[in-house]
């Protein structure tokens, strides 16, 4: 008879042996069965075998965060990190427990278009799932657009307000994207300054009470695109006797369609009914969604997009026929009004950028812990942990710009700005946003292999951040639309604010080349932005060609200075030194080496035109 028990500690490749060895057929056929009708064998029948990997998981957010903790230390004033800190570890936990949850059930209950009742009537309305609100009444109750416009805290509180979205977005089931657009929208109003529009609207964008909290829009994508926007937009807005305008129109992709209301572009029509063509054409409008009787103004729904991430966000086309609106910008000033706006809605872009990354490097991190392979857990293998340590590397460069650029923003809120970092501030905010909108998809992508199969699969609920990960460099501005807006940024200030930026990297990092372990970092840095500063001053005709390469430059050399910087601060790290120096050995100026090989030769840009269409017209005619 075979001992069941010490079988059950076998191995299968043991189990063979012992079970054909046996001399007489018939009793090695009845071992067998016996084995196989046994409660103690690990594979039968519905049993599936004993081993599971251990799902990742997470511990407070913002105390494993030191990078986060160390920029609030290292910048904050005493009083202050010590006020804010309970609350900010109170709030670590929540966005690692029950945010956390309520963001995944964003996902698992995506919200739907119910366009007729069951008699016929067309009601366009979105359904959302209790997630979903309750949502948003966690981001006005921890007051996650009300921080920045209380001020308590000054000109930090739009750090601690960033900080708070850092923490949140990644839980946050997507929440994260009407809120970009709600402190987009309250920062409009609040310069705008009307005091009817402050007490209809901008009271309810930074209210802290679930019940009179609302959230906007931004609606500025038609049918003809939303990079182009001064020639894409078809939006008509017809004036009223009383003032007011009303607006005929599609707009083609509008987020968080459940808001309140809605900031949007269109052309007002002159008294021959005529339309002015272009940018200069184009006016911002304030709107309600829905009259008070809770009908909508005249906006039809007309379908939701099937997106590749972002489900959880309820995403529409919607028809304006009519919708009653208020112009909040002079006439023809509609872009530069709005742009403001993105301002803000770039700024979120890389706060989920940055604590995405985050996340999955936090569940990467986990899982490592737990995960064998090749006899060892895999955090002892120096292979794998190098993944991790990029990812990490990469992670804190986003959050340190990030955090700095709430940090100026904060200045800016309350008039404390001086003109060098206003700049500066100008020219990071589609640098950030380019730069680490990239990051996070590359990161988001490692993350999901470190997971081996794991990752590729839904129900861990791996994929989504990936997925997720992608409409970071989309939306707000795909990347060469904003390196474009680096060259805006530098003609608008007749290169003022490359040169503060330049300032702004040697000043900051001289300290560290007074530090042996940072010296060759800091002047690596410095160097850099030497260079790309003669490459601007030098290639004025080139810049548009290289503007890519050109923006991957300046963020990669400020990264390197922040990561310096903070290295160099007395309370750092060995590893805030050892991710200096590993940032700062890579490539911190593309463009010049893309130069130096001859890329932006005068007949490059032909060259890569051949290259690109090499047998593709001949291809299409085949058909
Ligand atoms: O709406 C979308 C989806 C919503 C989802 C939001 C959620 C995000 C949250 C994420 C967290 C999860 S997507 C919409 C995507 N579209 C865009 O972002 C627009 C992209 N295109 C651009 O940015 C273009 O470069 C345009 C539209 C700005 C180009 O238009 P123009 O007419 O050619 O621009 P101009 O003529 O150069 O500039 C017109 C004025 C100038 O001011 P003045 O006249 O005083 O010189 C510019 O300086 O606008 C000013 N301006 C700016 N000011 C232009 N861009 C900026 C800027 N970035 N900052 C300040």
């Amino acid at each position: 008879m075979l001992r069941l028990r010490s079988i059950r500690k076998l191995t299968t490749s043991q189990l063979r042996p012992l079970s054909m060895s046996t001399a007489d057929p018939e009793t090695a056929r009845h071992h067998v069965e016996e084995l196989a009708n046994s409660a103690e064998l690990p594979f039968a029948r519905a049993r599936i075998g004993t081993f599971f990997q251990q799902a990742p998981s997470l511990g407070n957010q913002f105390t494993a965060d030191v990078t986060l903790r160390n920029y609030l230390r290292r910048f904050l004033p005493h009083e202050i990190f010590s006020a804010v800190e309970p609350d900010l570890e109170r709030f670590g936990k929540r966005v690692a427990t029950d945010i956390y949850q309520l963001g995944i059930d964003c996902e698992h209950n995506q919200p739907i278009l119910k366009q007729f009742d069951a008699w016929g009537n067309r009601v366009d309305e979105i359904v959302t799932c209790e997630a979903w609100k309750k949502q948003k009444e966690i981001a006005a109750s921890e007051g996650l657009i009300a921080t920045a416009y209380e001020r308590k805290y000054q000109q930090w509180s739009r750090l601690l307000q960033v900080v708070k979205l850092y923490l949140y977005a990644p839980s946050s089931g997507l929440f994260s994207c009407p809120l970009a657009m709600t402190d987009g929208a309250a920062k409009s109003l609040e310069a705008i300054n009307d005091p009817a529009l402050n007490e209809h609207a901008y009271g309810h964008l930074i209210s802290r009470d679930p019940v009179s909290f609302w959230t906007s829009g931004q609606w500025m994508t038609e049918r003809r695109g939303g990079s182009d926007v001064g020639r894409a937009t078809e939006t008509l807005a017809l004036p009223q006797d009383d003032g007011s305008y009303l607006l005929h129109g599609y707009k083609w992709f509008t987020s968080a369609t459940d808001s309140e209301m809605a900031l949007t572009l269109a052309r007002v029509v002159d008294k021959d009914g005529q339309p002015t063509e272009g940018s200069k054409g184009l006016s911002m409008f304030y709107l309600d969604v829905r009259n008070q009787d809770g009908s909508l103004n005249n906006i039809q729904v007309q379908r939701m997009k099937d997106k590749l991430g972002t489900r959880q966000l309820p995403t529409a086309e919607l028809l304006l026929d009519g919708v009653r609106a208020i112009r909040v910008s002079d006439e023809g000033r509609g872009v530069a009004a709005i742009s403001n706006m993105l301002t803000i809605t770039r700024l979120h872009n890389s706060v989920s950028a940055a604590s995405g990354m985050r996340r999955i490097t936090n569940l990467s991190k986990d899982f490592s812990k737990s995960r064998e392979c090749f006899g060892k857990v895999i955090h002892n293998h120096p292979i794998h942990i190098r993944v991790l340590a990029n990812m990490e590397m990469e992670t804190r460069a986003a959050t340190l710009l990030t955090l700095e650029m709430a940090r100026l923003l904060g200045l800016a809120d309350c008039g404390m700005i001086a003109e060098k970092q206003q700049n500066i501030f100008r020219l990071l905010t589609p640098l950030a946003k380019l730069y680490t909108a990239k990051q996070a998809v590359a990161v988001a992508s490692e993350g999901l292999e470190s997971f081996g199969g794991a990752g590729y699969l839904e129900d861990t609920n791996l994929p989504v951040h990936l997925r997720d990960a992608q409409v970071l460099p989309i939306w707000e501005g795909t990347t060469n639309i904003l390196s474009l807006d680096v060259l805006r940024a530098l003609a608008k200030t007749k290169g003022a604010a490359l040169k503060s930026f330049h300032e702004d990297v040697v000043q900051r990092v001289a300290m560290a080349t007074e530090n042996a372990q940072l010296r060759d970092s800091a002047l690596s840095v410095q160097q850099a932005s030497n260079e790309v500063l003669s490459f601007a001053a030098n290639n004025a005709a080139l810049l548009e060609f290289a503007a890519r390469e050109f923006a991957y430059s300046l963020a990669r050399i400020y990264m390197g200075m922040l990561l310096v910087e903070h290295a160099a601060w007395e309370d750092a790290t060995p590893q805030d030194v050892f991710v200096a120096r590993r940032w700062c050995e890579q490539d911190l100026r593309p463009v010049i080496t893309a130069m130096k090989n001859g890329n932006f030769s005068s007949d490059a840009s032909s060259e890569q035109y051949k290259v690109v269409f090499e047998g593709f017209d001949e291809a299409k005619s085949k058909l």
